[in-house]
């Protein structure tokens, strides 16, 4: 099997192939591949070191399966082309999230629509991955009605660019220096993530709205989203309140998400432990607590659910999607 990461020198596509590793992948043949600025450089990978080389040259090489984490104009332009020629790609930005012919994957929830001519997989936006591998075990059991999300989002999500204006300002070094976000970042909050749109929203917050219904497979779903930029790195947190159609019991939801596959429950109050991401950095789970009824209506339960978003919201869910392919042979 060719394996090709597209967008290798990345903060993403650096994540995909530590995740890669660290699952043990099995390729017979690996690419790194990046746009033309990264061409010819050299990554260093299990031992072996890798030139670099364009979207053209990887095309030629015929991979069998490529992860793309390039952004989505690239995406546009080249998934097509790699499929074309043969390639499975899955794709990390949102080029393809909400195409009617394209399926929108998280392996815990729906990886069993994927079928042998899946040519282009779609990887939620990371923000909506942790937060329905939390919620759908609960929807299945009680129907969710609503949900309210406010989010705390790690600046990894939009880069290295932004992790090195955080950085330079925690070192007071900013002058001069390229900002990513409008405003400062250190010692600052931002209710501000992707642009804004018509109805006073930013894409982020409705990709959580459009990616929630599709992947849970309900638009009944009503959901309403605020994303918020925050000086942190290790992953994203959520606040998320949610209104079901059956009575719940919490005992019960604490027992069904610690049997969730990739859920790790943190809530025990009395010993102060709860998720943070300072300890969900590096781990591929998505990390409950906070559960609590909501006392100001019935049937809603609060909850706070973080992950790290370039594991679980990015790479760890595209390489889970690659594996589920080759363990149902539907990569070849
Ligand atoms: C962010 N959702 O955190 C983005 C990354 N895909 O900005």
């Amino acid at each position: 099997m060719k394996l090709a990461v597209v967008g290798a020198t990345g903060l993403v596509g650096n994540e995909v192939l530590k995740v890669v590793k660290e699952r043990n992948f099995q390729y017979d043949e690996l690419m790194m591949v990046a746009s033309p600025r990264s061409v010819g450089k050299t990554i260093t990978f299990k031992g072996q070191d890798y030139t670099v080389i364009g979207m053209e040259e990887a095309i030629s090489k015929q991979p069998d399966l490529a992860i793309f984490s390039a952004g989505g104009s690239t995406s546009l332009e080249w998934a097509p082309k790699f499929a074309e020629a043969g390639t499975i790609v899955i794709d990390n930005s949102s080029a393809w999230r909400m195409s009617p012919h394209h399926k929108l994957i998280v392996p815990e929830i729906n990886a069993t629509q994927l079928r042998i001519d899946d040519r282009i997989i779609a990887n939620p936006n990371c923000s909506t991955i942790q937060m329905v591998v939390a919620l759908a075990p609960l929807h299945k059991k009680y129907k969710i009605k609503r949900i309210v999300v406010s989010t705390y989002q790690s600046v990894t999500g939009t880069g290295k660019a932004a992790v090195d204006q955080l950085m330079n300002e925690r070192a007071g070094n900013s002058n001069g220096v390229d900002k990513v976000y409008p405003y400062q970042i250190d010692l600052n909050v931002l209710p501000h993530i992707d642009v804004f749109q018509d109805n006073g929203y930013t894409k982020e917050e409705m990709k959580m709205v459009n990616e929630t219904k599709k992947i849970l497979n309900d638009d009944s779903i009503s959901l309403t989203a605020t994303t918020v930029r925050i000086p942190v790195i290790g992953g994203h947190s959520e606040s998320v309140n949610v209104e079901f159609e059956q009575e719940f019991d919490l005992a019960e939801v604490r027992a069904l998400l610690a049997e969730t596959n990739g859920v790790v429950v943190e809530d025990d109050v009395e010993q102060l432990k709860y998720p943070m991401p300072i300890n969900a950095h590096n781990r591929d789970e998505v990390f409950v607590g906070r559960l609590r009824r909501d006392e100001s209506q019935p049937k809603t339960l609060n909850m706070w659910i973080v992950a790290d978003n370039l594991r679980k919201g990015a790479a760890t869910n595209t390489v889970q999607i690659a594996e589920y392919l080759a363990e149902h042979n539907l990569v070849y």
